[in-house]
């Protein structure tokens, strides 16, 4: 029996040297351990031996169990080493190699444009504020000095949902609830998409995005008006831009204007960008009429104010000479990798 069980040992040994793989071994353990396993057999046969030879056999058994048990778990991690090994030979990333790559999203060049503004007027002291797109009757048009039957209506195609229910054409009606919730000082700018049923073509879209700004106080003047407006678009396309106001009419303004930069392609000559203008309208603005301010309960001998507001698209292909506006929402990637 000490040699049946040395057999054993040598078979085991042997057996696990060749074996390949960590099923194999736990076959080799129970063929050799297992409760029906070789060297189980043989110790089941211990009551044949004499009462000396049974402690002796007993514990070469138990040595050779020991053995094998502890030869199994060293091929083991053998084994998984070499496994490793072999993933990191085989799967070595080599990180010189160029990867697929994948390319970034880039900010839409209407935000690109629209956070540039932002910070320009936070610098100013602003702050800025969002309302509803779907706006009524009285804040997009007669909070806004615009009555029912106001011509300058008409010159705004709107969405009208029901009688009082509309998309706002502007995002001033913001402005009204500003006022009606904020007593001055109110130093506000206003961005957010506004809503016109324009046939779509070149340079109109049923939805666009607008900035306007509202500061009212007390003494606010149109010095005030003009040096901040200043100040912004030398911010924005740079110190030396010369700018003009022109005077304008707005329902909502009084006095009102439209303020202009001189073309920075042609420097005044004239060429496409400005369509031989020589000027580019950029936004606008004037004081806040005084019924617009009695509307919401301030008082317009106390406190004036002022507004502004531009279309944002303009603003962004005037900078990137983009003939046509409806590039903005095709999402053509080709378009608007560019920026
Ligand atoms: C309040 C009072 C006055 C906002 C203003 C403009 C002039 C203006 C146009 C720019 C291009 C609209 O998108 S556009 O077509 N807007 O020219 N907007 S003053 O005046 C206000 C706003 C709110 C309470």
């Amino acid at each position: 029996m000490k040699q049946a069980i040395e057999n054993i040992r040598n078979l085991a040994h042997e057996a696990l040297e060749s074996s390949q793989s960590l099923k194999e071994i736990d076959e080799i353990r129970v063929r050799f351990l297992g409760k029906k396993g070789e060297l189980t057999n043989i110790l089941k046969q211990m009551g044949s031996l004499s009462a000396e030879e049974r402690p002796v056999i007993g514990q070469l058994a138990n040595e050779i169990r020991a053995k094998i048990e502890t030869e199994i778990t060293s091929r083991i991690s053998q084994l998984k080493e070499q496994e490793l090994e072999r993933r990191l030979r085989e799967e070595r990333l080599d990180v010189t190699l160029p990867s697929t790559r994948h390319p970034l999203g880039k900010q839409h060049p209407i935000n690109q444009v629209l956070d540039e503004v932002k910070d320009i007027f936070l610098g100013m002291g602003f702050s800025i504020t969002e309302g509803p797109e779907v706006e009524t009757d009285y804040y997009n048009f007669e909070a806004l000095n615009l009555p029912k039957d106001h011509p300058a209506r008409d010159t705004q195609d709107t969405f009208y949902i029901s009688d009082n229910i509309l998309l706002r054409t502007q995002t001033s009606p913001v402005q009204i609830r500003v006022m009606e919730r904020q007593k001055p000082p109110v130093r506000v700018i206003v961005p957010g998409r506004v809503f016109r049923s324009d046939a779509v073509d070149a340079t109109h879209s049923p939805i666009f995005h607008q900035i306007e700004g509202l500061v009212v106080d007390k003494g606010v003047t149109m010095a005030d008006l003009k040096g901040t407006l200043e100040i912004f678009v030398k911010e924005l396309y740079g110190p030396e831009t010369v700018v003009r106001f022109r005077p304008h009419h707005f329902p909502f303004t009084e006095p009102s204007a439209e303020m202009d930069i001189m073309c920075f392609e042609c420097q005044g000559k004239g060429c496409s960008l400005c369509k031989g203008e020589g000027w580019i309208e950029i936004l606008g603005c004037g004081m806040v009429h005084p019924k617009v301010l009695q509307n919401v309960g301030i008082d317009p001998d106390e406190y004036s104010g002022f507004a502004f507001g531009m279309g944002l698209e303009r603003i962004v292909m005037r900078r990137y000479n983009i003939k046509d506006l409806r590039l903005f929402y095709e999402n053509d990637v080709r378009f608007l990798g560019q920026f």
